[in-house]
């Protein structure tokens, strides 16, 4: 399908699946180079009439926290768009909006969804969030926007289809560009989810693009993993290595329908072969295979019957906890190797160091031991740079 350009909307305002005259709990990013000291919201977006509208002030800390527990989604959005940002100043102020709302974070399932480009992530996400709603649930969905990346998204050239989950008040989709990303997921996204749950959703949905990495990197942030993959495309071709199988909580055969019915049935068996042999991620709990069609909704209750038992099952034994505080803890791990490695390449010595140092181990001059001891050195004040 064609995307309908709207001259009244530019493309980094709006995803391209946001209804029509929607609030700005779908603006999603800044136009780059517009403004340098922005607050994180598009100073220049327009109204849907097409006239520039005038730069809101900043939001205050009470703001923020008052209508993200108020579950206002224009706030939630824009507080979000803070914790993103980064700005030093930002940041601060996100610390403080997050350790304000910590206390009421924490308390929702929280599910990865991955799989390789065009399995139907997005569109099992839009049913399976509908499900969710039907059941009484407030759903939040941490979505790959594809829109932004250079392919427009899939390989297919298919666009997030998520226009109906969108129009619903029980929802919020928090979309980030799939470019310059871990396959959506940003180092952020940990934080967005805590305020996701402040704001009173009860289960968060969070989708990445399968690029090896991303997966291990939304696993460590999930209590359940799910595997989205295709029948007959071979393991090679949907990029699915073992080791990713075997950090899955579930593989659905996504596009179970039609002609294609028969060839999902086959995949699950033999993928319920190959899980036989495999250690299970969770302690308590069987991976297993199963089938769906995001398209027609075949299915999609059976997975959050298998979700609720999950929940329940390490919920019992104790893993659901244990794995959070681990995730916790490798959080932190986490934070402190990027700070450390941040604070490093900032360092003015280091970075006046940095350029010869490389010039001299290229001219074979220094061993790269002592180029790391040199520049280490000048970092932690033992060595001056000369
Ligand atoms: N027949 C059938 N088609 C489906 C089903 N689920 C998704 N599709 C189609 O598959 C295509 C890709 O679906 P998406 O949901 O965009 O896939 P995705 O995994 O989110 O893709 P990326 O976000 O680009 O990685 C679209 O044309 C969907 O309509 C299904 O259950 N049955
Ligand atoms: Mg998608």
């Amino acid at each position: 399908m064609k995307k309908k350009p709207n001259p009244a909307l530019p493309e980094s305002y709006k995803p391209d699946w946001a209804p029509e005259n929607s609030n700005d709990a779908f603006a999603v990013r800044v136009v780059t180079g517009r403004e340098s000291h922005h607050d994180g919201l598009p100073g220049q977006s327009r109204t849907v009439s097409g006239h520039p509208s005038k730069k809101r002030p900043e939001l205050s800390v009470d703001d923020h926290v008052a209508g993200v527990l108020a579950n206002d989604r224009t706030v939630l959005a824009r507080t979000i768009t803070l914790i993103e940002s980064s700005s030093p100043s930002h940041t601060q102020k996100a610390q403080e909006v997050l350790n304000r709302l910590l206390p009421r974070a924490g308390k929702s399932l929280r599910i990865g969804i991955s799989g390789v480009p065009g399995a139907g992530k997005s569109t099992f996400i839009e049913a399976f969030g509908l499900y969710l709603i039907s059941q009484g649930h407030k759903v939040a969905v941490l979505a790959v926007d594809p829109s932004s990346s250079v392919t427009r998204g899939s390989i297919l050239g298919d666009k997030t289809r998520m226009e109906r989950l969108s129009r619903e008040s029980s929802a919020f989709i928090r979309p980030s560009p799939s470019s310059g990303t871990l396959g959506g997921v940003t180092r952020k996204s940990r934080e967005t989810i805590l305020a996701c749950e402040a704001a009173g959703y009860d289960v968060i949905l969070i989708e990445t693009v399968g690029v090896g990495q991303s997966e291990i990197t939304v696993r460590s942030m999930v209590d359940f993993f799910l595997l989205v993959m295709l029948a007959g495309a071979g393991d090679e071709l949907q990029g699915i290595k073992k080791g990713i199988i075997e950090i899955a909580d579930a593989l659905i055969i996504n596009k179970a329908d039609g002609d294609n019915e028969t060839k999902a049935k086959v995949a699950r068996a033999d993928y319920s072969r190959v899980l036989h042999f495999l250690t299970p991620a969770t302690r308590g709990w069987k991976t297993e295979a199963y089938t769906c069609s995001a398209l027609t909704g075949a299915g999609i209750p059976e997975i959050w019957q298998v979700i609720s038992e999950f929940a329940g099952v390490t919920g019992q034994n104790g893993s659901f906890d244990n794995r959070r505080r681990e995730q916790a803890l490798s959080w932190v791990m986490q934070m402190i190797e990027e700070t450390l490695k941040e604070r490093f390449y900032q360092h003015p010595g280091v970075k006046q160091a940095v350029a010869g140092i490389e010039h001299e181990i290229l001219q074979e001059k220094i061993l790269p031991t002592a180029a790391v001891d040199r520049l280490l050195g000048i970092f932690d004040g033992s060595q001056k740079n000369q």
